[in-house]
């Protein structure tokens, strides 16, 4: 997206003051586990660690976009009509780099996604603690609105999973940890920064990634507009 294009969409979050909420389910501990378990037994001979739109590739995670209490939170946020825009699942293979630098969702060189209609949701389909590699925030940081951003030096390796990096020194003193237990998610204004470090446990990480959009959220100045993925609503 051309500089000019760009907004920066400073101001307020549909998520008030912090820009994130934590504690949402969406399944039981036990059923997100036994997913994991699948996960595992089909990407352990190729140490997948990124796979792009799981919603349309697993049912499971077709299920998981429009978990209840989940669909509930993303409707009081960002209004009635809800589709789901795009999703990484994310596995963080023992033994192996894989920290996420400080990005913003809503933001790449495609797209931009307007905060008052869209909302990002991370799901723990495995525990996601401080050592195998769960979010860590910075609360607030939305209000600075979208940041410059460097293009993810890594991202052919990692299948384009995240168009970002780094967009400034974010000082790791003001970031909080985001542990979830398996079965818990979280939702975060699409301009929060965060970020995640690699796994140091041996066993697996893994969490599901979703960006929700409401009708309007997405400016894109490219061709190839993302598909959605409509949930809720007859506005698409
Ligand atoms: O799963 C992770 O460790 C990071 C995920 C993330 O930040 C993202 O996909 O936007």
């Amino acid at each position: 997206m051309s500089h000019a294009a760009r907004v920066r969409f400073s101001g307020p979050s549909p998520l008030g003051e912090t820009g994130y909420r934590s504690g949402l389910d969406w399944n039981t501990s036990s059923r997100a586990r036994a997913r994991a378990s699948e996960m595992i037994a089909e990407h352990r001979p190729e140490q997948t660690e990124v796979v792009r739109d799981a919603h349309l590739r697993f049912d499971w995670a077709a299920h998981a976009v429009r978990s209840p209490q989940l669909l509930n939170r993303v409707q009081a946020t960002i209004g009635e009509s809800v589709a789901v825009e795009n999703t990484f699942l994310m596995l963080k293979w023992p033994g192996r780099t894989f920290a996420v630098p400080w990005h913003q969702d809503g933001t790449n060189s495609r797209m931009q996604l307007d905060p008052e209609r869209a909302v990002a949701a991370w799901l723990a389909v495995t525990d996601a603690t401080t050592v195998n590699g769960c979010l860590q925030i910075i609360p607030g940081s939305h209000a600075a609105g979208y940041l410059d951003y460097d293009r993810e030096e890594h991202a052919a390796r990692r299948g384009k999973a995240l168009g970002v990096q780094g967009m400034f020194n974010a000082p790791h003193d003001r970031g909080v940890w985001l542990p979830l237990n398996a079965g818990q998610a979280c939702l975060m204004d699409v301009r929060l920064l965060h970020r995640s470090d690699s796994n140091t446990t041996a066993g697996v990480r893994i969490g599901l990634n979703v960006r929700y959009v409401a009708p309007g959220a997405i400016r894109s100045s490219s061709p190839h507009n993302p598909s959605l993925y409509p949930l809720t609503g007859s506005d698409w």
